[in-house]
């Protein structure tokens, strides 16, 4: 049992320290002197506090240096800055907000500090303390009744991205302990961006086509489509992106909100209706070719299924996205005034910046991740490669390819595989939302709507593992539909969570287990598309009261079911951190890495300094000898494979669909705004809800035009319902021209706390998002909402 390294009378000091707020948005150091770092680090002040170069391993879209203060075990304080400076060749993460406040979670008052056994009916939030013994019993117990009784493929691991900036995963572990012991349902897609990495691929050939951010110095126009990094950090694209405004680079912020970036960077805010994307980029590809600006050789050159002269074998006529941009087949072309009445964009502004575009080389049109958890989100997804194409700027350096938004080589190397002749069951679902069919509906899982690795389940899910996730009942899609199901208790039998609060999710399952933070634990921290690092998580601070890493528990379950020694390989988790970091240094020799004890004291290593990479700069400079990995080997804006599928809603080239739940449908009539998510600098994802610091940063509130509240009869700061035929929530309007009429939003994350009726009582949208997919990559649709709102 691992004991806590604070009393409890040191825990309260540190939980009732007062602080005020810092407004600041994430960002990197400035250039430096790296030397000053490794004079600086682990140095002992003379009150004998240890300065402790680290990270966290929140899936947050950075990866920062974090200066830990650590006196008697516990952490006093919360540093960043000096006297680590990294230099301008060796950038690194600078903590955002949220890093500076880490202090305030690690020591939040309700920290789960004992394992709980559910008492009451499921939901209902009552729960009693166990022992770690008991705990571990019933894991076993359940484990081996449900093998016994269903099989392997009963047990479910849903997405878990509490620590997925790390490279030990707690999802994995439950995931590596179900596979020792017999296999597990999994679940597939990035719930962050799968709609663009199905999409990608039948574009370019590879998922990844982002390029280095440093490789836009000399961009001098950059079109931000959707993203936001001045609050999801995305690595190091702040740092770059401000250096390049420094440097008299253009910026275009196209969002239905005025975001922080849009504040920013932006010289000129594109607002537009969710969902109709692809009819702005229609429009800017029509102004584009009518015109003649397009790179014709280009395309000729590298590009299928632009024009009827390039398109593959066994097509009917007209089916090229010129001739759809011309109305060939539809009789409508597609001008901006006909995207205007779509997305709202005024004709003139598409004429303009589409020509702005076009004329400025190079150019980088770089899409976030919002505009691709839509129902049409493999089509936005690649509308931006269509532009990146047409204008020639593939593979150009300041060009930019597709809509993935930077480039990191992956790594630091993982723990090893599992032995090759062990032998279990596995099968995937969808992650937004197959594993809801799996419970409810099983048998109807198909290979057409999802299911991999068999052909049919031949029972439903009836274990869950919720390690470090708070999916099933705050993230993820459908609240109220998922209620219902797991308040049903012999559907589900048995769900397990392991989380450091007591979550939604936590308050839904039938045990809890205290889980210890990044900063009592090993593990390696990564980088999020840009940034050539990595940061040893140190483990700082001994876990609170009895909280264990999961990885300590599981291979105590595995050593109960005879199986230990093939869960940890022989090695404690500090051995697999080791093991990588070696590994590491074994595999990039010629980088010199520093060694893991030198690491414990520098804490960041970094790569070689490069050239920046420039995605598919070889395929345009060398074409025959460098194919796309495409079939035709070029790049395909027409998909045969997509044109085969014949579903209207993956068409052959990407353009504009309208979405089943949008403007102009008839559900519009009833539910007439548009509802999207976003992730706010107070939180990362659902962490830090209740953390009483970044509360005050973003307050969670409803973001509503003037024109829109008016009609309602809402003024700023009152109280409303958002609804639909899905759920309610209640929330305070933020009446604002930052953000487009027709579109409301909301900070996503909120912690799902219905009230008797079931209205949601904190604003969590996911009460109001859908679990249906997407048509294509059975990816999720989470900003794709309709509703109504009113004063309450
Ligand atoms: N409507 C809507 N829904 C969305 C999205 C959206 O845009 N709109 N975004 C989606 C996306 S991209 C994501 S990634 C998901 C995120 O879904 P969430 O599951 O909410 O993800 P997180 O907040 O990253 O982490 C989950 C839990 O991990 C816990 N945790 C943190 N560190 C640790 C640790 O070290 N150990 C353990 N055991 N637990 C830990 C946290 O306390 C938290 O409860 O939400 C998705 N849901
Ligand atoms: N502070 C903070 N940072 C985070 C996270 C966090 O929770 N908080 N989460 C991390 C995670 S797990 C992920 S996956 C990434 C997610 O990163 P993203 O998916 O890029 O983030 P979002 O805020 O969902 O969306 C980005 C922008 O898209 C806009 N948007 C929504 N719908 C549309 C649309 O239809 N068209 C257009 N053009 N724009 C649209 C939103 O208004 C928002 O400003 O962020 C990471 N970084
Ligand atoms: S939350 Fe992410 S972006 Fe912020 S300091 Fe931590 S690692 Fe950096
Ligand atoms: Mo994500």
């Amino acid at each position: 049992m691992q004991k806590t390294g604070l009393s409890r009378r040191s825990f309260l000091a540190l939980t009732g320290a007062v602080g005020a707020s810092t407004l600041l948005f994430g960002g990197c150091a400035p250039k430096g002197d790296k030397e000053a770092a490794v004079e600086g680090a682990a140095k002992a002040a003379d009150d004998g506090t240890q300065i402790v170069n680290t990270c966290s391993t929140f899936d947050c879209g950075g990866k920062c240096l974090i200066k830990a203060h650590v006196k008697d075990g516990a952490i006093t304080k919360i540093d960043t800055r000096d006297p680590y400076q990294p230099n301008e060749d060796a950038p690194c993460g600078k903590a955002c907000v949220r890093g500076r406040s880490y202090r305030k979670w690690q020591y939040h008052p309700d920290r789960l500090q004992h394992p709980m056994k559910r008492v009451g009916k499921r939901g209902e939030g009552k729960f009693e303390p166990i022992s770690w013994d008991e705990a571990i019993d019933y894991i076993v117990s359940e484990n081996e009744r449900i093998l016994k009784e269903y099989g392997p493929l009963a047990r479910y691991v849903q997405i878990g991205t509490g620590d997925t900036g790390g490279n030990i995963v707690r999802a994995d572990l439950a995931a590596r302990f179900c596979d020792v012991t017999g296999g597990h349902i999994g679940c597939y897609n990035s719930v962050s961006m799968g709609n663009t990495g199905t999409a990608t691929p039948s574009m370019f050939g590879i998922a990844n086509t982002g390029s280095s951010l440093a490789s836009l110095k000399d961009t001098k126009l950059v079109i931000l489509w959707g993203h936001n990094p001045a609050e999801t950090i995305f690595g190091l694209s702040n740092y770059y992106f401000r250096q390049m405004k420094e440097n008299g680079c253009k910026f275009i912020v196209v969002d239905p909100r005025y975001s922080n970036t849009a504040v920013e960077l932006a010289d000129e805010w594109i607002p537009l209706l969710p969902t109709t994307d692809n009819a702005l980029m229609d429009a800017m590809a029509y102004v584009i070719v009518t015109e003649g600006l397009h790179d014709q050789e280009f395309l000729d050159k590298y590009v299928v299924g632009f024009d009827e002269e390039h398109m593959p074998e066994g097509v009917e006529p007209n089916q090229s996205y010129r001739a759809y941009l011309e109305g060939v087949a539809d009789g409508t072309p597609k001008t901006p005034e006909w995207a205007e009445g779509i997305c709202k964009v005024p004709a003139e502004t598409i004429r303009r910046i589409a020509r702005e575009y076009a004329t400025t080389k190079p150019a980088a049109l770089i899409e976030g991740w919002g505009p691709q958890r839509h129902a049409c989100g493999e089509r936005t997804a690649l509308g931006g490669g269509m532009l990146g194409c047409i204008t020639g700027n593939v593979g150009k350096v300041g060009g930019w390819a597709g809509a993935y938004n930077g480039f990191t080589r992956n790594f630091p190397l993982g723990m090893a595989d599992l032995p090759e002749d062990l032998e279990f069951e596995s099968a995937s679902v969808p992650m937004s939302s197959g594993w809801i069919d799996a419970i409810d509906d099983h048998t109807s899982l198909t290979k057409e709507n999802g299911l991999k690795g068999v052909d049919r389940l031949e029972y439903p899910v009836k274990m869950i593992w919720n390690i470090a996730s708070d999916f099933m009942m705050t993230s993820g899609p459908d609240l109220n539909r998922v209620r219902a199901i797991l308040e049903d208790e012999s559907k589900v039998e048995c769900i397990i969570c392991s989380d450091v609060l007591m979550t939604p999710t936590a308050q839904w399952s039938d045990i809890v287990l205290p889980a210890c933070t990044c900063f009592e634990r090993w593990n390696v921290g990564g980088t999020w598309n840009n940034g050539d690092y990595f940061i040893l998580s140190q483990k700082i601070s001994e876990p609170l009261g009895e909280a264990r890493s999961e990885y300590d528990w599981l291979a105590e379950c595995a050593d109960r079911m005879g199986v230990k020694d093939a869960f940890t390989g022989g090695k404690t988790e500090e051995e697999w951190v080791r093991y990588m970091v070696e590994e590491t240094q074994k595999e990039f020799s010629d980088h010199n890495l520093p060694d893991f004890d030198t690491l414990t004291k520098e804490g960041v290593a970094f790569f070689k300094k490069e050239e920046p990479r420039v995605a598919f700069k070889d395929q345009i400079d060398d074409p025959k000898n460098n194919p796309f990995k495409t079939d035709s080997g070029k790049i395909e804006l027409f998909s045969k494979k997509l044109y085969d599928m014949k579903n209207p809603e993956i068409p052959a080239t990407p353009h504009y669909v309208p979405v089943a739940e949008g403007p102009g449908t008839e559900l519009a009539v009833t539910y007439s705004l548009q509802l999207i998510g976003w992730k706010t600098k107070a939180r990362d994802n659902s962490s830090y809800f209740t953390h009483p610091w970044l509360q005050q940063t973003q307050d969670t509130e409803l973001w509503i035009n003037p024109l829109d509240a008016e009609a309602r009869g809402i003024a700023d700061g009152d109280k409303v319902l958002v609804k639909n035929d899905r759920g309610a929530m209640k929330i305070t309007a933020k009446v604002t021209t930052r953000i487009v009429p027709g579109c409301v939003a909301a900070p996503t994350g909120s912690w799902y706390n219905p009230d008797a009726e079931g209205v949601d009582q904190n604003g969590c949208v996911n009460v109001l998002t859908s679990s249906a997919r997407t048509a294509w990559t059975q990816g999720n649709t989470q900003h794709t909402n309709l509703v109504e709102v009113a004063k309450l």
